[in-house]
């Protein structure tokens, strides 16, 4: 099964594939500072975590009986950014993390359990569900449980904030 590929902007529904056919390489994500590994026990993500000096973790649900789904979709599926890494863990369900690359077309990740993300700080990604309608991850936090996603916008699409300077400049 293909699970990295350029997205199809087409009118389908954002939980639809989406596959253009183009296949991406995992060695185009690494160089986009993209990292994904199958990590069949969590003991994996554990040592992960202590290597990389990870203090906290939650875990998020999303499925047909979530509360306010399409809301919360709809956030996810916003384009934004971090100021820091995140790791993402899926234990249940799939997703698609799309991400974008350095011509701002989206890459398309499609993850499962037992997959393990992580994205820089910096870079331009959204969430969303495949159709199955059901995920459950870990989310892993260098520091307290904190989200906060930085929308994209026309002035911080190269240089307005730090994590977007340091992402690009270690590209
Ligand atoms: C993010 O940063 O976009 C997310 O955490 C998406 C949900 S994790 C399955
Ligand atoms: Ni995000």
């Amino acid at each position: 099964m293909t699970k990295f590929y350029y997205y199809e902007d087409n009118s389908d529904p954002m939980t639809s594939p989406h596959n253009s056919g183009k296949e991406v390489d995992p060695s185009k994500l690494q160089s986009l500072g993209v990292f994904y590994e199958k990590m069949p026990l969590l003991a994996q993500v554990n040592a992960l975590a202590i290597e990389r000096r990870y203090q906290n973790r939650d875990e998020i649900k999303l499925n047909s009986e979530t509360v306010d789904l399409s809301s919360k979709l709809d956030i996810f599926f916003k384009e934004h950014l971090h100021d820091d890494e995140e790791i993402r863990y899926i234990t249940s369900g799939s997703g698609y993390f799309d991400v974008r690359d350095l011509n701002d077309d989206w890459i398309r990740l499609e993850v499962s359990k037992g997959d393990m993300l992580i994205l820089p700080a910096g870079i331009f990604h959204r969430f969303t569900l495949t159709e199955n309608l059901n995920v459950e991850a870990i989310r892993l936090f260098k520091e307290e449980p904190k989200w906060v996603a930085i929308p994209r916008t026309t002035s911080n699409m190269n240089n307005s904030s730090n994590s977007r300077i340091e992402y690009l400049s270690s590209l």
